[in-house]
């Protein structure tokens, strides 16, 4: 929340500076260079972040390469504890069953996560 209001505002300075600076333009034509840009930027990739913690298996689709995780707060990603599902290598779940706690670790792009490492938990 707080990085995308970041990205906004410093689109909207920016939007700012190229209009003063080309005053000669009509400012229709600013208004949609200046959306245009937008859209470019949020479609950049999100940074991966690496988070861990540990979880509850609450469904697995080995086929599908899924994990679902009733997991713990993660604090690298200042996420609180809920159920979700994440991607998983099949070699990674051959040794999980539904209602084991595990430890885990995941990659996470802003939309999406990927277990990289999941143990079941001592
Ligand atoms: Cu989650």
């Amino acid at each position: 929340m707080n990085k995308l209001t970041a990205i906004t505002l410093s689109l909207a300075l920016g939007a700012g500076l190229v209009a003063c600076g080309k005053q000669g333009e009509a400012p229709k034509t600013e208004e949609k260079a200046a959306m245009a840009d937008d859209t470019g930027t949020m479609a950049a990739p999100a940074e991966t972040k690496h988070g861990k913690g540990t979880a509850t298996v609450t469904a697995i689709d080995t086929a599908k390469g899924q994990v679902t995780l009733d997991h713990g707060a993660i604090a690298e990603l200042e996420w609180p504890p809920m159920t979700m599902g994440f991607a998983a290598k099949p070699e990674l779940l051959k040794d999980i069953k539904v209602g084991d706690k595990v430890a885990f670790e995941l990659n996470w792009d802003g939309k999406a996560g990927t277990i990289t490492k999941l143990d079941k938990a001592p």
